[in-house]
């Protein structure tokens, strides 16, 4: 039975820190292989950083922006899900645009390589550098600059923590309009850079959309200053566009204005167990059908996600074991007619047999403990190996086709493979865990679900972006002419070819 049918919706709280980041983070102290080993990269043409570089960068930064010891430069070379190792030698710290610039300007000069690093939480291995590639990393522009409490416009600078500018703007009655599980780590600057989607973009839109203006440095140095707070702006083109999810390859984002919504008066969240996918599809067309506009998000796990994360992290499952899991969330503003309209869906779709058993939580901390079973999920399989992780977007009817056919496919191979995602925009993260990196796993997933992919007319990425992982992939969603004009535009902004190479871009 469910355990609260009527509900009563109340006043949203602050969020909780995210204790997930930190309990995975380091959970394995081995160091994953050279990322041009593993990979077979060749070093492109750049120059090597001399000691005179260094000088040079010391007398334009403090002592302490220049970092060059191996044991400080080292969490800059490995990612979240430590999957790539660079070879970075020197990690710079610039406190303003105008350092970023020079910085730049001087690289750009030298033929020296750059790799833009925010929060380091990316999952395709673009904030991470594959050869020697002098790490800038932006956390220390994390200054806040302005809030217009009327238009809802935030401008800061890139270096600025996610969860640190939605505690900044919930105190003031808005909220930051994305929000995703690596939220206590990952900076504006570079979830701009990915265009990263997260877990309500069903009803906020994606940073396309909220991203008011930017400021950005080019590979030589120029800073174009596309900083403005307006929501209509026709002037020519819309350079701001071209830097949001560019992952560090046309230009380093240093400031950016964005949209905050107003904070919703009234907010709830339901966890749900359906028996199986159908029942997942009929659930999101009677959630939008019932709750309107209040609708926040519709999330979905199969259950092995919430099976195992649950047990790697010992977090509580509020609800029995069930074949599928959904998770509804309502925002609005009204908290008798929000309730009203989720009594009515609870009601019809508890009585229909769609929803198995399930809670409803309008306590912030209820809330909080559900989202971070979600939330969790990304990291949880990192516990018991090594995670292979497809970001995909799947015209919905065919969400879920490739895990079966993958648990199929890896019969044989020690693998758990498992689906959950962002439903209501049709976009899957497909994990596949097995204990130890290999080859032979690894030739049975690449190109395979990528093929698979195009087949069912969806992206290789859906929201993480192309960074190390994926440019030879690139072409299974974007056509030739397409990457030509990538290409042109890259030449036109980075001559030199020094920011971000071996990402995004597939070599010609
Ligand atoms: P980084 O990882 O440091 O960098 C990402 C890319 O952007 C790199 O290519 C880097 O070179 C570039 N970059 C960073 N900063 C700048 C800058 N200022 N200027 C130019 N280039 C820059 N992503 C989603 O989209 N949705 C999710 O729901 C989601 N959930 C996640 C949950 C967890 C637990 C984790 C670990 C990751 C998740 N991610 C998600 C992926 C990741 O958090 C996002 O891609 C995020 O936007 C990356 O921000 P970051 O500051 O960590 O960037
Ligand atoms: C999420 O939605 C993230 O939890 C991470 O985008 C997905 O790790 C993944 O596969
Ligand atoms: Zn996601």
């Amino acid at each position: 039975m469910l355990k609260s049918v009527i509900v009563l919706v109340r006043t949203l709280g602050t969020s909780k820190p995210n204790l997930i980041l930190s309990q995975t983070r380091f959970a394995s102290q081995a160091l994953p292989q050279l990322s041009a080993t593993k990979y077979n990269v060749r070093r492109k043409d750049f120059g090597v950083v001399q000691s005179e570089d260094v000088n040079y960068f010391k007398s334009i930064l403090s002592e302490e922006q220049v970092l060059t010891e191996e044991s400080d430069v080292l969490p800059f070379n490995i990612d979240w899900i430590k999957n790539c190792r660079g070879q970075t030698k020197v990690v710079l710290k610039p406190k303003s645009t105008q350092q970023v610039s020079q910085i730049l300007a001087y690289c750009n000069e030298r033929r020296l390589a750059v790799c833009p690093q925010g929060g380091n939480t990316g999952l395709v291995g673009g904030s991470v550098p594959v050869f020697d590639e002098i790490v800038l990393s932006l956390g220390s522009m994390n200054k806040i600059i302005s809030l217009d409490e009327t238009s809802g416009a935030l401008v800061c600078e890139a270096g600025c923590i996610l969860e640190t500018l939605d505690n900044y703007v919930r105190d003031r009655n808005l909220i930051m309009p994305l929000d995703l599980g690596a939220k206590g780590s990952c900076h504006i600057g570079g979830n701009v850079s990915t265009n990263a989607g997260g877990l309500r973009l069903l009803r906020y839109g994606n940073l396309h959309g909220s991203v008011m203006g930017l400021e950005a440095v080019k590979a030589d140095g120029t800073i174009v200053d596309c900083l403005r707070t307006l929501k209509k702006d026709n002037t020519g083109y819309h350079l701001k566009h071209l830097f949001i999810g560019s992952e560090g390859t046309l230009g380093l984002v240093t400031k950016v204005a964005v949209h905050c919504p107003v904070l919703p008066k009234a907010q709830t969240l339901g966890f749900f167990g359906v028996k199986d996918f159908d029942s997942v599809l009929r659930l999101y067309r009677s959630a939008k059908a019932s709750l309107g506009e209040i609708l926040s998000a519709f999330e979905m796990a199969d259950n092995y996600s919430i099976q195992s994360t649950s047990k790697n992290l010992n977090l509580p499952n509020p609800i029995a074991d069930f074949p599928f899991y959904v998770l509804v969330e309502t925002h609005g503003s009204d908290e008798t007619h929000d309730s009203e309209k989720l009594n009515r869906f609870l009601e019809r779709e508890m009585g229909s047999g769609l929803i198995l058993d399930g809670t409803v939580a309008s306590e912030p901390a209820k809330m909080q403990t559900i989202w971070n079973l979600r939330e969790s999920i990304a990291g949880a399989g990192l516990l018991e190996g090594y995670v292979y992780k497809y970001d995909v977007s799947i015209p919905v009817g065919h969400y879920y086709d490739l895990v079966p056919k993958l648990r199929e496919r890896m019969k044989g191979v020690t693998t758990k493979v498992y689906g959950y995602g962002h439903i209501g925009d049709g976009n899957i993260h497909i994990n596949v865990t097995v204990p130890k990196y290999s080859k032979q796993a690894t030739a049975l997933l690449e190109p395979y679900i990528f093929e698979e992919v195009a087949k069912l007319k969806g992206s290789i990425s859906a929201e993480h972006g192309v960074g190390f992982r994926k440019p030879q992939f690139v072409h299974y969603s974007k056509d030739p002419a397409a990457l030509d004009l990538m290409r042109d535009l890259k030449r036109l902004m980075d001559p030199n070819g020094i920011l971000n190479p071996y990402k995004v871009l597939p070599d010609p």
